[in-house]
């Protein structure tokens, strides 16, 4: 047997289960399912510039934002790929305003439901900056057998299975969380597979670098303006002043976060009481998967995980990463009483 350093994504997941005698291999299976979809939606990323996939799709998505045809060709994907999975009853999308129910008889049995952002930061898409999907997967809560409900897709970020992103970016990266860890795995176009890259994959405690959109200073509360102030004080025995970095597309920010440590922060501001990015498709996802890795994700109002979700598409404010740079950004921010 020659001696392989690759282990792709399904030897990966299989070595994983066979870990759980009890495990029956569907996790496993819809994670598999999930890196097709990502290395299918891949392909058209790559020729982004070269055929007519760019610009505007004419239309628009629940979020009112103009949808790039990649958009809609990435969702269109997610979804047609895991309604022919053996393991999912049904999905969520930020570029749909309910969800999708696959209601068949085989789906109608299956243990699980996947939320996702397709294609995270498409705004980036004609400039080349890194874009991503980010999924969540949930066990049901609704009855098997029967088609699943709004109820298995509004459960807490605590209750996650699984989580992670596929960043499209210098290279094509898969990185997903279970309770257990944290693991990167990098697309090898050469057997179009995803092979172990990054094990075990830990957030440092502290970093360098915070990561928000400055540009939105003059409508943060007095609490998060100090906390920025502090950013930049010249204190080079405190490692401050900072580097500060922003690619504006959360999964490219969020990959930097978790690799090289730092803090993420789309807080709330007088224009977004709740802050901008959405619970259920990227701050829960990012939450589990750092939070896995050691590091921490809070509202400002308490744990991303434990807020109660109660509308698919609902917002919340979000500080993410390193563990000791989101205290000490909570210190100042506050943690209050309750989301706007
Ligand atoms: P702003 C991209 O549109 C996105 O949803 C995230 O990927 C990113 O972190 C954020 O919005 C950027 O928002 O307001 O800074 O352009």
């Amino acid at each position: 047997m020659p001696n392989r350093k690759l282990m792709t994504l399904d030897e990966f997941t299989i070595q994983e289960t066979r870990k759980f005698p009890q495990a029956t291999g569907e996790l496993s299976a819809l994670l598999r399912d999930i890196g097709l979809a990502c290395k299918i939606i891949n392909k058209q990323v790559l020729k982004a510039g070269l055929v007519d996939i760019l610009g505007k799709h004419g239309a628009t998505n629940v979020q009112g934002e103009e949808q790039m045809k990649l958009d809609v060709y990435s969702n269109e994907t997610l979804i047609n790929v895991l309604r022919n999975a053996a393991d999912c009853a049904g999905v969520a999308s930020e570029e749909n305003d309910d969800h999708v129910c696959y209601d068949d008889e085989f789906s109608n049995n299956s243990k699980y439901v996947v939320l996702f952002d397709p294609l995270d930061g498409s705004s980036n898409i004609d400039v080349n900056a890194p874009i991503g999907t980010i999924f969540s997967i949930y066990r049901r809560v609704s009855e098997l057998g029967k088609p699943c409900t709004m109820e298995d897709f509004l459960q807490p970020g605590r209750q996650l299975m699984a989580a992670g992103y596929v960043i499209y970016g210098s290279s094509t990266m898969m990185v997903y969380a279970t309770k257990l860890s944290v693991n990167g795995f990098t697309l090898e176009p050469s057997i179009g597979e995803f092979c172990l890259s990054h094990p075990n994959i830990k957030c440092p405690e502290n970093g360098k670098i915070y990561s928000i959109n400055q540009g939105n200073t003059c409508k943060y509360d007095d609490g998060m303006k100090a906390f920025l102030d502090y950013c930049m004080e010249n204190k080079k025995e405190e490692g401050r002043p900072y580097s500060h970095r922003y690619i504006g597309s959360m999964v490219a920010d969020m990959h930097r976060t978790l690799i090289k440590g730092g803090i993420f922060m789309y807080p709330a501001d007088k224009s977004s009481p709740k802050g901008k990015l959405r619970l259920q498709y990227e701050c829960n996802p990012m939450a589990f998967l750092v939070e896995a890795a050691g590091g921490i994700a809070d509202t400002g109002y308490g744990s991303v995980l434990d807020v109660e979700p109660q509308e698919l598409h609902q917002r919340v404010p979000i500080y993410i990463g390193s563990k000791n740079m989101v205290k000490k950004a909570l210190e100042f921010a506050g943690t209050k009483e309750s989301i706007a």
